[in-house]
């Protein structure tokens, strides 16, 4: 390992490519390596800094003062980059300008709406389920269950019109790319970039909308005056790209982690109310969003190394959620475990303002499954779908037994 000169002290060096094709494959060998070098390293590829160990990472995204989201949470400086779409009021925004939207989006996608759902979605995964094993019990379950869920459920929660949902899991696959380096990932998306932007603009706004979903509920969070009209649309906007892939893939993460642990299976059948665990320690176990940057407001102290202000941090919530400094045997997917206090979600104010809603789709088809289903196994190979950003499944073949 080399050293790369800082004020204070030395820091490892890694050449390793977080979005390498051959670390999307399977990241777990790097996270460890990011973890064992230290506190703090530097990923001379990208000429960034980058912290692996839950306790570091807690930090970082917590402080959001030395820690800004303003200048994105990709690679790409918005301050000496031109952003490929005018930048979220949430994600990519630090208070003050972030916390009035948050406000809106956190009311609009509170406890109140999710009552509300709550017993439709129930009904709705009871149907899917009903219909996906009337059809046969071997089967892909990323298209038949981990995508037709949340695309049954959620465009209609929002509000948006029926033609053209097809476009929002490729959208959302190209912006959690576009967080990362411009790759292969990024050029394979470029071609449909414009079409895409234009389709989820035109579904922002008031009129494309229906009058009972949350999409209304942003725009009469505008009618109030709490946000802008003209920051209303991009509210919207949040919705459709943070909410779609990450359900999808969250769900295709849990079938895995069950049909890979029967004996986990075996308990969630014998107690559904373990569908809440077994979501939360999904999440933690394969972090279905594995990356985030921020970038320094200041020189920051990390460790012995002197950050200089101005530079891109990348935060890797996947190792932190596996790191056994923080979590005991951490590679073992366990509903006995308590998972709270992972970063999968994030941590402080921009933490998953959405969680309630993806927690709800998941536990909706989880306990549809646990009430019909026996065993589950995998059929075949499962296949992995790269992305820059999000760990996901393209394929997972499975078996299933009912009764
Ligand atoms: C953490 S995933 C995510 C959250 C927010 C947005 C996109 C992705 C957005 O566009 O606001």
């Amino acid at each position: 390992m080399t050293l790369a000169p800082s004020p204070l002290t030395d820091v490892p060096v890694l050449d390793v490519d977080p979005f390498s094709h051959e670390v999307l494959e399977d990241p777990l060998p790097m996270h460890e390596q990011l973890r064992e070098a230290g506190p703090l390293v530097y990923l001379s590829r990208y000429d960034v800094f980058a912290v692996a160990r839950y306790a570091d990472v807690h930090a970082a995204l917590v402080d959001w003062q030395e820690f800004e989201s303003g200048a994105g949470v990709g690679l790409s400086n918005f301050r000496t980059e031109e952003p490929w779409r005018p930048p979220s009021l949430l994600l990519e925004a630090d208070p003050p300008r972030h916390d009035a939207p948050r406000r809106v989006l956190g009311k609009v996608l509170g406890p109140r709406a999710l009552r509300q759902l709550r017993d439709g979605w129930a009904e709705d995964a009871e149907q899917l389920v009903d219909e996906v094993l009337a059809a046969g019990t071997e089967f892909d379950a990323v298209p038949t269950l981990s995508e037709a869920f949340p695309l049954r459920v959620f465009p209609d929660a929002v509000g948006i019109g029926k033609d053209g949902r097809e476009n929002l899991l490729p959208y959302g696959d190209h912006a959690f790319n576009a967080f990362g380096p411009a790759n292969d990932l990024v050029a394979k998306g470029a071609p449909r970039v414009a079409e895409l932007s234009a389709w989820v603009g035109q579904q922002c706004l008031r009129e494309a909308l229906t009058d009972d979903g949350f999409g209304a509920a942003i725009w009469a969070a505008a009618d109030r005056g709490e946000i802008t009209p003209n920051q209303a649309p991009l509210v919207v906007r949040s919705l459709l790209t943070a909410g779609v892939d990450t359900t999808v893939h969250a769900i295709s993460a849990i079938l895995y982690a069950l049909a890979t642990n029967p004996d986990q299976w075996a308990r969630l059948t014998a107690d559904p109310s373990l569908a809440r665990v077994a979501f939360d320690e999904t999440i933690r176990w394969e972090s279905p969003v594995q990356t985030f940057f921020r970038t320094t407001t200041t020189d920051v102290r990390l460790g012995d190394t002197v950050v200089p202000a101005g530079r891109k941090v990348l935060m890797f919530l996947a190792a932190a959620n596996r790191d056994p400094r923080r979590w005991t045997d951490p590679d073992r997917f366990d509903l006995g475990r308590d998972p709270s206090g992972h970063v999968g979600f994030g941590m402080g104010l921009h933490q998953c303002v959405g969680q309630h809603v993806a927690r709800l789709e998941a536990e909706a088809v989880l306990t549809a499954l646990a009430r019909r289903v026996r065993t589950i196994e995998l059929a075949g190979p499962a296949q992995r779908h790269h992305n820059n950003t999000l760990r996901a499944w393209g394929s997972l073949p499975v078996r299933l037994t009912v009764g």
